[in-house]
Parts: C-alpha cells; structure tokens; sequence
C-alpha cells in the first residue's frame, strides 16, 4: 500500500514552444488520481494550443481532475503542497519557498531529458536550499538509474480504431486519399532548419505517401514539393489536441518528432522515427542526439540517419551527405527488408523501455522514500 501525498503542485513556465507545458500536463495526468494535483501556469495561451478545452482567461479551471492555475507575480499568498514539482528550475516564489518550511516533504526539481551518462549520478542527488527543504535533482531517462519516461498508452489497437481516429482527424478528402491509396503515413514535426528538400527527395514515386503536419511546421514544404515535382499528398492540420496528436502518433507509419515530449511519446508507438532535437549552443545537442542513440544501441545506419536529419539543414551540406540520407531514409522506410528491421528495432526498444517504472510511479515512489527519510 503507497503512502500518497495529499497535495501535488507542479510549476511550469514556459520558455518556448509547447515542450514545457506539454511534459508539465502529460505528468499532472499520469499521477494517481488520489491526491490534489494543482498545475501552475504562466502561460495558458500556449497551453490553450495543446488543450483547447482550458480557458485561458481563467485564473483557477478543473480539467480533467486537475486543478489549472494561472501563475502570476501578483499572487502573494500560497498554501504549500507536500509534493512539489518544479519542472525545469523554473524558479519558485519567494512566498511559496517560505509557505513549503515545516510542510513540503518531497521538493522535486524536474529536468530536462538527457541520456548522456552523467544524469544517471545527479538523478536523486539533494541540494540544500536557503528555506531548509531539501530539493531533489529527479532526471528522467532510458535507464534504471535515472527517473524513467512519460508512459503513453495504447490509444489505438487495430485498423478500425485506426481508420475512425483518422476520419476525424483528416478532411474529408484527404481521408478520402488514405482509404483508397493506402499511403505511407508520416507523422512530421521539426525545427525550421531540417532538410525537408531531403525528405522529399527520399519519398518513393511508386508507392503513395501522406505527410501530415500542423500548420506552423516545415512551412517551406508545400513550395519545395511543388519545385521537386513530388506526389506525396500533404496535409495540413490546425495545431492540434495533445490527446489527438498521441493517437496521431500511433496511426502514423513514420514519426518524425522533435523536442522532448513528442520524441518520448514516439518511442511508445513502436514505429520508425527520427529525433529532430531542440538545437543548443556549440552543437550540444549534438551530444545529446548521440547520447541517446548509444543508449539504445542503435545501428549504424539509424545512428547516420538521425545525424544527418539534425546536420543537413543547419550547414551548406554537402551533396555526398544529402545523397546519404537520402538513400538510407528511402532503405530504411520505404523499401520491405529495411522497413522491416527498422520496425524490429523499434519493437524491441519499447520492450526494453516498457520494463523501467515509468516517470510518474518513480515520483510517487520518491515521495514515500523522502517521507521515510524526514
Ligand atoms: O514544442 P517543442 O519543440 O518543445 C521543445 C522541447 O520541450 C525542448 O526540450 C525545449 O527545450 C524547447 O521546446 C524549449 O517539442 P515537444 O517537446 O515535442 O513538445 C510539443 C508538444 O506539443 C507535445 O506535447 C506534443 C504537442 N503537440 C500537440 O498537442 N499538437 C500538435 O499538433 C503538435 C504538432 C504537437
């Protein structure tokens, strides 16, 4: 029997884009539905995007069981939780640091994901701060010794599930194009500087394809497609609800995704991906790619594939490299035995994740640690 905490607070603010929040409301939903959980928020514009039924006028909403704050500088007075969330070291209240003396018990700091090796030594890691709370550095990651992964969960189990969710996904024609062609599905979400000329250049022209995207990404795509004289038939949606774009996720052939949480939530749909990661200063990201790649083993040709992804748009590629990827992604995706063992891999990667606590039971079970401790 798991001792819970009574009240949950996560902290997000958001810094760009829709990674900060979209981690921040997919953890406030995987926590027992038992305690409290209040999310605080500064701003809900951008978590209108990912969840269009929050209002974002409202200082305090319930949504789906939990407690939505507006978090703004004039509030003064805080009730503190006894689990507290930080996401990102996003910077407490001063009041709130004060209100947590005597009744938080578990003071997390959420990290950004990372598979380079040094997480696993500062994951769980205390830091005594000025208020005499211990906070926790809770990194999560693809080993035992790191804090786990957001679990998404089958959405869609068969071909019909498949096909009514994209019904309703899709225009009419479009859905029309996907019932009767039978395309290739791809899922596509990436910063603005990823090779999409490379991309298109790797689509077959013997077998139909379907690029769904939402209206902000890869805008130069339509363009592009037209100069390379490519068939693929595009579409593009409104942004869409986070729920739908985890079905999204699970329908699709190919996922490329980007940031942290849809690259996470990819890794669940056991389907090929690419990771197009958040670009950093002096090519850290680069590190990070890479980190994440050794991790789960991944073949040479999977290992090339996402460098080339991540490196193509950003430099005045060379035509060898483009050639690469775009040989490799038209092997791997398109053509059955390289399909097939992209799928393989994906299959036993999920199996292997699928074995770790995933990030919101290794949470709870870190508050029942802090409460043995204290
Ligand atoms: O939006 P992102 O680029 O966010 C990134 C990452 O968080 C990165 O780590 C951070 O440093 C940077 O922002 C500032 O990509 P990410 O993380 O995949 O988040 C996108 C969220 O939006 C995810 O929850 C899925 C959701 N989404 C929708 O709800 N509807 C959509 O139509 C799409 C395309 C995404």
């Amino acid at each position: 029997m798991h001792i819970l905490p009574k009240t949950i607070d996560i902290f997000c603010r958001v810094i760009d884009n829709f990674g900060d929040i979209g981690v921040c409301w997919r953890l406030a939903q995987s926590l027992p539905t038992e305690p409290t959980i209040r999310l605080w928020v500064d701003d809900l514009i951008s978590f209108n995007k990912i969840e269009p039924a929050l209002a974002p006028n409202l200082c305090r909403q319930k949504l789906n069981g939990i407690e939505i704050n507006h978090w703004h500088k004039q509030i003064t007075e805080w009730q503190a939780a006894d689990l507290v969330i930080e996401a990102f070291a996003c910077d407490l209240p001063d009041a709130y640091l004060q209100a947590m003396k005597g009744h938080t018990q578990c003071w997390l700091n959420l990290d950004y994901l990372s598979a380079e090796k040094w997480v696993e030594a500062f994951h769980r890691q205390p830091s005594i701060q000025a208020n005499g709370v211990p906070k926790y550095f809770f990194f999560p990651g693809f080993t035992k010794k790191t804090g786990g992964l957001l679990r998404l969960h089958q959405l869609i189990h068969n071909e019909q599930e498949k096909h009514s969710f994209l019904k309703t996904l899709l225009p009419a024609e479009a859905y029309a194009f996907y019932q009767t062609k039978k395309p290739v599905l791809i899922n596509l979400f990436c910063y603005a500087h990823a090779p999409i000329d490379a991309l298109l250049s790797a689509l077959p022209k013997d077998k139909a394809v379907m690029i769904v995207l939402a209206d902000s990404v890869a805008p130069q795509l339509e363009t592009l497609a037209k100069t390379l004289n490519s068939t693929a038939y595009i579409q593009r949606l409104n942004f869409i609800v986070q729920n739908d774009y985890d079905h999204l996720l699970q329908a699709a052939d190919i996922n490329l995704v980007r940031g942290e949480d849809s690259f996470v939530q990819a890794h669940w749909a056991e389907k090929p991906m690419l990771w197009h990661i958040y670009p950093q200063d002096e090519a850290h990201h680069l590190h990070k790619l890479n980190a994440w790649l050794e991790t789960i083993s991944a073949p040479t040709w999977l290992r090339n594939l996402n460098n080339l992804w991540n490196q193509l748009g950003h430099t005045q590629s060379e035509a060898k490299q483009r050639k690469e990827f775009i040989d490799l992604f038209a092997n791997y995706a398109f053509d059955t035995t390289g399909s097939a063992e992209w799928l393989s891999f994906q299959n036993s990667l999920h199996k292997q994740l699928d074995k770790q606590p995933s990030l919101s039971k290794q949470i709870v079970d870190f508050y029942e640690e802090c409460l043995k401790k204290s």
